[in-house]
């Protein structure tokens, strides 16, 4: 249950517009991976697929494997962004297969799988676009409200 502790938590904002980073030498469980990229600010969370443009973006990284923001930790199965939005991407031929108790979420190349949260992986982040046209939402389960950034 911590890991869905740590789901509640997340109050971020999200940006429609998103800049990926990812960190080839950073190695962390997920939990600790959604931690890194919150500690580095400026609005930054763990990477997250939520729409097929950022999906496609997202394959631009051409990454081996990494954490993404998913997880099922809260509901078996039930596959949920970090803060609570629907994943959109591809899953890898037989996966999900919840294979000794598997709840959080990786890209390997460019495809999902899940697999155990204590397991350390490479981290991605994303950042939101500096650009004043960034809509700004609220998903689910917390308040929904649309503001445009300053
Ligand atoms: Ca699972
Ligand atoms: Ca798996």
């Amino acid at each position: 249950m911590r890991i869905f502790s740590l789901f509640l938590k997340c109050l971020f904002a999200w940006h429609t517009t998103v800049v990926y980073q990812h960190y080839p030498d950073v190695s962390k469980n997920w939990a600790d991976a959604v931690k890194f990229c919150r500690e580095l600010g400026g609005g930054a969370e763990i990477a997250t697929i939520i729409d097929n443009t950022q999906f496609n973006e997202f394959l631009g990284l051409n990454i081996p494997r990494t954490w993404i923001g998913g997880t099922d930790a809260a509901s078996e199965g039930v596959w949920v962004s970090a803060c609570g939005g629907t994943i959109i991407g591809k899953w890898r031929p037989n996966q999900p297969d919840n294979s000794g108790n598997e709840d959080c979420l990786e890209m390997y190349y460019g495809l999902m799988n899940d697999q155990k949260c204590g397991h350390t992986n490479k981290v991605t982040c994303q950042f939101p676009e500096n650009n004043s046209n960034n809509y700004i939402q609220v998903f689910l389960p917390f308040t929904i409200s649309g503001e445009k950034e300053s």
